[in-house]
């Protein structure tokens, strides 16, 4: 450092990037494994990590952001935990100057302005892939298929988006019928409570369509305790393939799990050197995911990282 003067804000010693992130929360085994990857590779790239976790409460959220900007952090990252009403917290760190990287999940705001970069998965295309899926599935299928819907965190990109594309996949083909839809707020005791409330309510259930593997996995808690087969009397697709839910897969009790990689860690890390060393970056950027069959489940699971 030279001579006399203070640290530049939002740098340690040395030059160090400091990055604030506020994490949604640890609801998932999807969560977990984003934490992880996030904390590993900030460690990895010597950045220095301010993490705050919100416990699915924007709130908490606003507050993290708001306590990043007073301690002059180098750049901002955040998963949002709801899409809409982040424009003042996110103006205020544009008037601090301090840049902003959506990760994980997108905000609504039409004002692109206020943060650099997305960096995430197409939960739309996640959904319809789910659809796509059923409709093979049931081709030869003559009667009504009732299908009922664990949705994600009210609110959340995830949840909205993957119940859009789940919708549009299956609109075309009219023996398709979402009986029931309701939150099972991404975690395992909420999918199971509300699967057994719908096994109560519904008197046929063909299919479980699951936003999240951990909420289909407290469903199969439910199912068993009904009596009833996961994944024969009940077909189940879900979305994430982390490891409980492949294992799951592997064991016949889900039949199909569309991949949400959560592995956004080193990415990120990139991201924000570039973007604290004021480099232009691309307004979006996709995660690449694939799609899991029973067959394949047992295949990879041995190489599974999380
Ligand atoms: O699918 C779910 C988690 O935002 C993609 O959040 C993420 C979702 C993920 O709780 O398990």
């Amino acid at each position: 450092a030279g001579g006399g003067g203070g640290q530049t804000p939002g740098s340690g010693g040395g030059g160090t990037i400091t990055l604030g992130f506020s994490q949604v929360g640890a609801e998932s085994g999807w969560r977990t494994a984003n934490t992880k990857s996030i904390q590993d590779s900030a460690k990895a790239a010597g950045i220095d990590l301010k993490f705050s976790d919100a416990q699915q409460k924007q709130e908490n959220q606003i507050r993290a952001i708001r306590s990043f900007i007073q301690q002059k952090v180098k750049v901002i990252a955040f998963s949002p935990v709801v899409e809409s009403g982040w424009d003042t917290v996110l103006k205020e760190a544009k008037t601090a100057n301090i840049p902003v990287i959506l990760t994980d999940r997108a905000i609504d705001s039409p004002d692109t302005s206020l943060y650099k970069t997305f960096l995430g998965s197409d939960f739309v295309k996640e959904g319809r892939k789910a659809g796509e899926w059923l409709t093979k599935e049931f081709a030869s299928a003559t009667g009504d298929v009732n299908i009922v819907e664990l949705q994600g965190t009210t609110g959340s990109a995830p949840a909205n988006d993957r119940k859009k594309g789940f919708a549009e996949a299956i609109a075309s083909t009219s023996k398709f019928k979402v009986v029931a839809s309701q939150t099972g707020e991404f975690t395992r005791a909420k999918g199971k409570e509300v699967m057994e409330a719908f096994l109560k309510s519904q008197s046929k259930i063909d299919v479980l369509y699951a936003h999240n593997d951990d909420m289909a996995l407290g469903a199969i808690e439910a199912i068993e305790g009904a009596g009833k087969k996961p994944g024969t009397d009940i077909k189940i697709v879900s979305i994430d393939a982390v490891r409980d839910g492949m294992q799951a897969l592997a064991d016949g009790k889900i039949n199909y799990i569309v991949e949400c990689n959560p592995l956004l860690g080193p990415q990120l890390m990139d991201l924000v050197k570039k973007v604290a060393a004021g480099e232009q970056v691309p307004q979006r950027i996709e995660t690449e995911e694939t799609e899991f069959d029973q067959a394949k489940a047992k295949e990879v699971l041995p190489q599974r990282q999380y």
